[in-house]
């Protein structure tokens, strides 16, 4: 539902934003009043779904803690930390609730392969249980660009969101740098050509670093800016109005019919075949997967 708030009539009317601070001095019309009664009535407004995602031990749960200002996740210092399964946390920022998910982690594989697609299938079958659909995909990743690292982003902006949805990069571990903005600048081109186009980009640091004896950190500076560098490009960035994820064609099933006329009598024979679908022909036909690769990938999607 979209409510017009207007303030006067007729010619004179002119349109308000109610959630604007001006808006609480004006007189509102018993037709003003009937749609704020309507509004308070409507359902809550779902909150905004935002996936964190991106390969094991790059920062995704450190992430998550950082935006919301306080440890709720656990992170790999030790392999008890590391996330198996997806979680969901409530952050504000703003007048905003937003969930926050936080996922395991997409391997990188061994000799380059598809690697763990226990990992990938867990994270599509989230995007599809999403009632709510979709608002950001957050894609962390440390500064060297792997091919992983664009197969994964690849696979779940391109292929599974079709673009739909924006995405934000996080680069942690930039702590180091000078400037840590500075890193895009150096790397933007080499993301072009392997067309990864964030809608943002966000160069940080997800670790507070060394405590020291008076109890503050060593990185406490770089750890505040990071943090309000990425509820901002969350703020702005989001879908206000989310993506509903929908089953990417893995499979395809042809059927040709042929009419064969006997004696006068008319005989529909059909014939089906399985062929891959364009979501499995895309990542084979761009090299992100082998033949084998794609297929295997599929088979396992295609009932999600
Ligand atoms: N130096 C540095 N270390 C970081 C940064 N972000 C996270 N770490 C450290 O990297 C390790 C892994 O961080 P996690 O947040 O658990 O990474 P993850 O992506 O959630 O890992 P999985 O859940 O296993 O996929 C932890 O020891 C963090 O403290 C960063 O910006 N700089
Ligand atoms: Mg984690």
């Amino acid at each position: 539902m979209h409510l017009v708030y207007k303030k006067g009539r007729g010619k004179q009317a002119r349109q308000i934003d109610p959630t604007s601070p001006s808006y609480g001095g004006c007189f509102l019309f018993h037709s003003d009043f009937q749609q704020v009664t309507n509004y308070l009535q409507f359902p809550a407004m779902a909150q905004p779904n935002i996936i964190i995602f991106g390969e094991t031990g790059v920062g995704k749960s450190s992430l998550v803690n950082l935006i919301a200002g306080t440890d709720v996740a656990a992170t790999d210092s030790g392999s008890a930390g590391r996330t198996f399964q997806s979680s969901a946390y409530d952050v504000s920022i703003g007048d905003t609730t937003f969930k926050v998910h936080d996922t395991a982690g997409l391997d990188e594989g061994q000799g380059g392969s598809v690697g763990n697609q226990r990992a990938i299938v867990q994270l599509y079958e989230l995007l599809r249980k999403l009632e709510d659909g979709v608002s950001l995909l957050v894609f962390c990743m440390r500064p060297r660009v792997k091919g992983s690292c664009t197969r994964n982003w690849l696979l779940f902006w391109d292929i599974i969101c079709q673009r739909r949805v924006p995405i934000l990069l996080a680069v942690t571990g930039l702590e180091f740098e000078e400037d840590m903005d500075a890193w895009w600048g150096r790397n933007q081109e080499n993301f072009a050509i392997k067309e990864m186009y964030p809608t943002g980009v966000a160069c940080i640091t997800a670790t507070r670093g060394k405590r020291r004896r008076d109890g503050t950190f060593s990185l406490d500076d770089e750890y505040e800016i990071s943090r309000e560098k990425v509820r901002k490009a969350i703020k702005t960035l989001y879908r206000r109005e989310p993506w509903k994820v929908e089953r990417a064609e893995w499979f395809k099933t042809i059927v040709e019919v042929s009419v064969n006329v006997q004696k006068g009598k008319k005989e529909e024979i059909r014939n089906c075949r399985t062929e891959l679908g364009s979501a499995t022909r895309e990542l084979i036909d761009r090299k992100l997967m082998t033949k084998e690769e794609g297929e295997e990938l599929a088979h396992a999607l295609k009932d999600i």
